[in-house]
């Protein structure tokens, strides 16, 4: 209901244009249905400020370059749209899933598909219940590795990389585990289904470098950079799963489950089995992160 006492109508951008979410329809010759061409970004609002909204912009019209969609409105206009679409829809703390296809065409060759397909949509999201935030997820490997980045550069946020990720996911489900944890072809700790892996070993924080496979997540460079303010030394590298089932402490970020700690993986308890001293700081560091920067709307 709005101020007026009638039901507002949620909004989404499509095109150019801010419409009822139940009138936005999509050709069914659209590449990103036909074939996962297309790209996309889930960004997150605190309290009317959109958390890191730059950086995921570069992110997107990144991924979009890489794989020569060209987009059809600039960074700024986007960057307008979704604030005004949040403004429109009357959201404090949302969920913003920006999403980007080639455009309309049958068959597989891009040439000559010049019309992208641009979407915002608003929404809440809640990943996690917040016992496992207190108490740490239990995480399972999965049998699905990461695409190697000479197959689909994990950089690239697109659409078709995808379905790997839903494919681990599914695994995880299976197990009954919260998150499923990603190795890569050659059996290093890559990342989960939808964030970034960190371990805690004595007083440093380690965390895979994006050259193996990941994606250079962007709660994954706050973390780094909130834990360089604290005095955490972050060292990047490759390790297995040893290092894992062995370290004092264990978490994962992404946008969508944010700081979350890993309790136990594949039966073993990391550490204690609770969340750790320095997780839990650099959980508080990120919550304080997200309530005081962003871009207002
Ligand atoms: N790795 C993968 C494979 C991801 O998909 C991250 C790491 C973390 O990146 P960011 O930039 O978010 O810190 C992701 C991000 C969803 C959803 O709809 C998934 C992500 C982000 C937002 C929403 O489940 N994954």
């Amino acid at each position: 209901m709005n101020k007026k006492g009638s039901v507002s109508q949620t909004k989404v951008y499509i095109n150019g244009q801010s419409i009822p979410k139940e009138e936005a329809s999509l050709s069914i010759y659209d590449h990103g249905f036909l074939y996962g061409d297309g790209v996309f970004e889930g960004i997150r609002a605190y309290n009317g400020k959109v958390f890191k909204l730059d950086e995921h912009l570069d992110r997107l019209y990144g991924s979009a370059h890489a794989i020569m969609i060209e987009m059809p409105i600039p960074k700024p206009e986007l960057r307008s749209a979704i604030l005004g679409l949040l403004r429109d829809n009357g959201l404090q703390s949302a969920y913003i899933r920006v999403s980007v296809s080639r455009g309309v065409g049958l068959g597989l060759d891009p040439k000559n598909i010049h019309n992208p397909t641009v979407i915002v949509m608003t929404d809440s999201l809640s990943l996690y219940p917040q016992s496992m935030y207190t108490d740490g997820l239990i995480v399972s490997t999965v049998p699905t590795r990461i695409p190697p980045p000479h197959v689909i550069d994990p950089r690239i946020k697109s659409l078709g990389k995808y379905l790997n990720n839903i494919q681990a996911k599914l695994e995880a489900n299976r197990v009954g585990a919260g998150e499923g944890l990603m190795l890569t072809v050659d059996g290093y700790v890559a990342e989960a289904t939808g964030d970034n892996i960190f371990l805690i070993r004595g007083d440093k924080l380690i965390t895979p470098p994006p050259y193996i496979g990941i994606l250079m997540g962007i709660t994954r460079n706050t973390v780094i950079d909130l834990a360089r303010r604290a005095g955490i030394e972050v060292v990047e590298s490759v390790f297995t799963l040893y290092d894992v089932y062995t370290a004092d402490e264990c978490f994962l970020t992404g946008t969508a489950a944010e700081v979350i700690p890993v309790a136990e993986v594949d039966g073993r308890k990391i550490g204690d089995g609770k969340p750790g001293t320095i997780t839990r700081q650099l959980m508080a560091d990120f919550r304080k992160e997200t309530e005081t920067v962003g871009v207002a709307y």
